[in-house]
């Protein structure tokens, strides 16, 4: 039944906000929703979804040939996407909405060393409020795997369903043992956000992402239900290699949970159904501590109100730091002076990405980025050896 899923008591507001999406023009980021549908985590925090298989990552270091190496970029990549598309549905029963960043919010974490596979470092800062954008970088310095990146959202309303295109990209920097390096531009999925009628929302991805790089051209296409083999989340990888040459690497499966080589490769290719590892959030200030703009203390207490249900507390605390933020933008806007951003340097076009839209069909051919300044705090700097 249309509602099912909401709270009796908030279906009315749930109602008025899928109208309101319905003639949305713009950020829907901004846009109030009913208290159940709220997730107490910010935005900043989902850059750690790349990495909760830090093993993973760290292997495309491991690798001996180009191939193999494109092949371990492809996995890994794969196995985030269980992470970052159904975690609150797994961890909430379905898809929340995510805190809105302030400008210049700031997330730190790592991931521990096991096993001899190094160290692996998250730094994040909302590099824009409006329209929302969130740049990172992770790195595991020991193995030399390095990814930067950055991404916005478009949102639009088509036939019952949020459609969010992403904007922006990443670039994964690897050391080679020969002792150059390779870089790999990885662009990023269409979203469909179902199940609005019900309150139950949930994602599927639509269109391709694009892996190039290191002498391959990796084109994921993405499929729900009724499409390759029927069923959710389904993918298909095409792995070709450039400069004519060489057989195509076809991958197909379903992206929560497995896939197989179907082409150029016998036998699974990847396997999500291993536990993850959540990154665990360390402080940026010298003495450890979490500093006003790390999103865990700048919204200590907004995410207190949505776990205990404190929708009060919640709103109220939503408030006070909007209006904050607000005055700051005045106050800047009074001196002549802009926000400095403390991580990242906008840069306007990619060259990196630049070449990707060469070798591809990829639009737009070209992208802007943000350059990571490489300015780890002390307490992640340590962490590195
Ligand atoms: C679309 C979305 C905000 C953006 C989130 C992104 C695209 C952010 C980058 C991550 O790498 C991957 C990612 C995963 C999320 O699924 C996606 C969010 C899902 C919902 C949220 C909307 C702005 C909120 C929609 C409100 C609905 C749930 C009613």
């Amino acid at each position: 039944q249309p509602g099912d899923a909401v709270p009796v008591a908030q279906r009315g507001s749930w109602s008025s906000f899928l109208k309101a999406i319905a003639s949305m023009s713009g950020d829907l980021s901004s846009m109030t929703a009913p208290p159940f549908i709220l997730s107490p985590v910010s935005l900043t925090e989902y850059p750690a979804y790349w990495c909760e298989r830090p093993e993973l990552f760290a292997r495309i270091a491991d690798a001996k040939t180009s191939e193999e190496r494109a092949l371990a970029v492809l996995r890994w990549f794969i196995s985030t996407l269980k992470g970052q598309y159904t975690t609150r549905n797994e961890s909430a029963g379905s898809e929340k909405k995510p805190l809105n960043p302030a400008l210049g919010e700031l997330f730190y974490g790592y991931w521990p060393d096991k096993d001899g596979r190094g160290q692996t470092t998250l730094l994040t800062e909302q590099v824009s409020h409006h329209p929302p954008i969130t740049a990172y970088v992770i790195e595991n310095e020991s193995k030399g795997v390095k990814l930067v990146g950055h991404n916005a959202q478009k949102t639009s309303f088509s036939t019952g369903s949020i459609i969010v295109k992403q904007i922006g990209h990443a670039v994964l920097t690897v050391k080679l043992p020969s002792g150059g390096e390779e870089k790999y531009v990885l662009t990023l999925p269409r979203l469909r956000i179902d199940g609005l009628w019900y309150g139950a929302p949930y994602i599927e991805l639509s269109e391709s992402t694009y892996i190039a790089g290191g002498g391959y051209v990796g084109v994921i296409d993405y499929k729900g239900k009724g499409y390759f083999s029927g069923k959710s989340h389904s993918f298909k990888a095409t792995l070709t290699p450039q400069g004519g040459g060489g057989k195509d690497i076809v991958v197909e499966g379903t992206w929560h949970q497995n896939s197989k080589f179907t082409s150029g490769g016998h036998g699974t290719f990847h396997d999500v159904s291993t536990p993850k590892e959540i990154v665990t959030a360390i402080g940026g200030e010298p003495s450890g501590e979490m500093g006003p703009m790390e999103t865990r203390k700048l919204w200590e207490l907004v995410a207190k109100g949505i776990r205990e249900g404190d929708f009060d507390l919640a709103s109220k605390e939503k408030t006070r730091i909007e209006n904050e933020m607000r005055q700051r933008r005045k106050d800047e806007a009074a001196s002549g002076t802009t926000w400095e951003l403390k991580h990242f340097k906008p840069l306007d076009v990619d060259p990196v990405y630049e070449k990707l839209a060469m070798n591809t069909k990829i639009a737009p051919s070209s992208e802007d980025t943000y350059v990571f300044r490489n300015n780890w705090p002390e307490t992640l700097q340590a962490k590195k050896k």
